[in-house]
């Protein structure tokens, strides 16, 4: 399997912009927002194929509003990552990208090849929108009153991984032999939804039905593959998502986002986790000086 660390040091280096090597060249761009889960699927396929660096990676700020020359060539959609091929053709939706990066670089295959399995891949992927979304609702609810629904619908979405993994392969860690597509997929997610944890006190129960989902996804997020984010780091990033405030917008009382790039999250606190109970400055998670 190719190595992960090129791609993920050259990340890290030029944080704001990777696509200094493009000078010159003509490669497909991705317009991606720097922890965002749709663009690490991306990340993730392109380590698994070792051809990170065939693709620029140009970051856009997601708490200013969009420039205009990027919504020209989106035609006036927001949301990211999108591709511009060599053409200057536009794809948006990160399953299409996904599925285009595969045909661009078909070896070597990280999507399953035959046709039953390619199926069943496809079948586990048509659950992520309802998990993702889920996810993101259970973290941006601000009543307290709703909490145990959301508490239980995310269980029910990981028992339905859980019985899927176990008809198709019981006995196994991944869906199949080895960390694959499906896992490029919900990995992000897995990660992401350490703000779960964080800020709603969210675990699997250690009981049956949550057995094989769990060590899937302990399997996969200590994958080398997937090392793009970290928990402090998503923790840290997503606070105005605890409170209510998705996609950069700016919550009451202040005026920076928890997704600024400036400070660094690393120069930050780690943020209150009693999300019910208080509403942080900017002060308060070193936002400003
Ligand atoms: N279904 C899309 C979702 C993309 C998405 O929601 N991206 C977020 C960033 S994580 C975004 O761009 N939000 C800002 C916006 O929609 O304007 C995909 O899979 O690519």
């Amino acid at each position: 399997m190719p190595e992960a660390g090129n791609f993920v040091e050259s990340r890290r280096a030029g944080e704001r912009s990777r696509d200094a090597a493009g000078k010159g060249r003509r490669a497909p761009t991705v317009y991606h927002i720097p922890v965002c889960p749709f663009s690490q699927r991306l990340e993730i396929l392109l380590v698994l194929k070792g051809c990170g660096d065939l693709v620029d990676f140009h970051v856009v700020d997601i708490t200013r509003p969009r420039p205009n020359w990027l919504l020209e060539k989106t035609q006036g959609t927001t949301a990211l990552p999108v591709l511009e091929t060599e053409d200057g053709a536009i794809i948006k939706e990160s399953m299409v990208i996904l599925r285009y990066l595969e045909d661009r670089f078909p070896e070597p295959a990280v999507a399953q090849r035959d046709p039953y399995r390619r199926a069943v891949e496809g079948m586990m992927a048509a659950m992520e929108g309802d998990f993702c979304a889920w996810g993101y609702q259970y973290v941006l609810n601000q009543d307290p009153a709703k909490r145990e629904d959301f508490r239980r619908g995310m269980l029910e979405r990981y028992a339905r991984l859980d019985e899927f993994l176990t008809r198709h392969n019981p006995e196994g860690t991944f869906l199949f032999e080895r960390f694959g597509m499906a896992e490029t997929v919900f990995t992000p997610f897995f990660m992401r939804f350490w703000f779960l944890e964080y800020y709603e006190g969210f675990d699997l129960p250690r009981e049956e039905g949550y057995y094989r989902v769990r060590r899937w996804r302990e399997a996969c997020l200590a994958h080398p593959v997937a090392q793009q984010v970290t928990r402090e780091q998503i923790v840290k990033v997503y606070y105005d998502y605890a409170k209510g405030a998705g996609n950069g917008a700016l919550l009451p009382g202040r005026e920076r986002s928890s997704f600024v790039f400036d400070p660094d999250w690393t120069s930050r606190p780690w943020p209150p986790s009693d999300k019910y109970e208080h509403d942080a400055t900017d002060r308060e998670l070193g936002l400003v000086p």
